[in-house]
């Protein structure tokens, strides 16, 4: 069985970005696959976090992942900081790595541009922690939204440059992203990514947002002058954000779709991509209400680090040991 892993950082309340781009993909794995998923507050703390609140939004993000249909009966969930090997090859991915390609990486400049004269460190070392967490479980496959593909290629040169040093430890995974992207926007400002962190709460769909708020803000989202439902993201960046909601939602190709949409208006297709969202997220956020601060989410949580720690171990032996660092 071919081996997957993938993580959310608990930085913010879920978007729909972070469902459609990753978290709903990750759910069909569970059958086919040996799958581990992670909520990387390691990563998280990459940019200053409030404990009290990093601590809440860790255990509400796996809660989360189970209202969104991870079985743990099949799946492993677990917590990234309770695994010290993700730190520990976090380390030995590092020291594999260059400056200058850290450097480089698209996500670190533009967090490193927000954060004024004091960039954190960790920041640019965001990438050999992310590989880490990938090469711990030998994983095949990485199922990811398309803005984390530099980072996968990344993932892939440091395991082939450890493999070429110190011999074949690491499995090379390859990325998966879903079909068409699924990279969802801000309805404000389509050009750029939906995100967690942007301040701006209405150009964002919350995972556990009320049904009214999700109507209002894709009511709200912003369009064009010209009236023609045509995916052109170049051109019609809010329309084909619009679309490509609907797409990742309804299954629909674009071609379909401005079929569907031939001679309607912006109004019509708003109703129905408000309708589809709310299709959506209305039973995980009724799933999710149950779940948060149940005993039962504590003990999946229990389990699946014990499950993560015992394959993560094998594999940072192995890598220690292949670069002559156990006695
Ligand atoms: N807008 C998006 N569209 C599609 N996929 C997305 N992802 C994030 N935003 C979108 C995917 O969600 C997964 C988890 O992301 P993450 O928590 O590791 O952090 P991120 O990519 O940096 O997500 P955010 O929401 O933008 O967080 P902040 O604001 O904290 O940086 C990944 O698979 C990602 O591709």
């Amino acid at each position: 069985m071919n081996t997957i892993f993938s993580g959310i950082q608990p930085s913010g309340d879920l978007t729909l970005g972070n469902y459609l781009g990753a978290l709903k993909n990750f759910i069909p794995f569970q059958d086919t696959h040996e799958c581990y998923y992670c909520v990387v507050n390691q990563h998280a703390i990459t940019v200053p976090q409030e404990p009290a609140q990093l601590h809440a939004r860790t255990t509400e993000l796996a809660a989360i992942y189970l209202a969104a249909g991870l079985d743990p009966n099949k799946a492993t969930l677990f917590v990234q900081s309770e695994v010290p090997e993700h730190a520990l090859l976090g380390w030995v991915m590092i020291t594999t790595s260059y400056v200058g390609e850290m450097e480089r990486m698209t996500q670190y400049k533009d967090k490193a541009r927000k954060q004024g004269d004091s960039i954190p460190l960790g920041l640019m070392t965001y990438p050999p922690l992310m590989a880490a967490d990938i090469l711990l479980y030998q994983a095949d496959l990485v199922p990811v939204g398309e803005d984390q593909r530099q980072h996968m290629e990344i993932t892939r040169t440091l395991a082939e440059r450890f493999n070429y040093r110190y011999g074949e430890v690491f499995t090379v995974p390859e990325m998966w992203a879903p079909k068409g992207g699924a990279r969802v926007m801000s309805l404000q400002e389509p050009t750029k990514k939906m995100s967690k962190s942007d301040d701006n709460r209405t150009a964002t769909i919350y995972l556990l947002d009320e049904t009214d708020d999700i109507v209002r803000k894709i009511k709200r989202a912003q369009t064009d002058s010209e009236s023609v439902i045509r995916y052109d993201k170049e051109n019609k960046p809010g329309v084909s954000n619009l679309l490509s909601i609907h797409a990742a939602i309804s299954g629909k190709s674009f071609a379909e779709l401005e079929r569907d949409y031939d001679g309607q208006g912006y109004g019509t297709l708003k109703k129905d991509v408000a309708d589809l969202v709310v299709g959506e997220l209305e039973p995980i956020r009724r799933r999710y209400h149950e779940l948060v601060g149940s005993p039962e989410l504590g003990r999946i949580l229990d389990e699946g680090r014990d499950k993560a720690h015992a394959k993560a171990s094998v594999t940072y032996r192995k890598a220690v040991e292949a670069m002559g660092l156990y006695r």
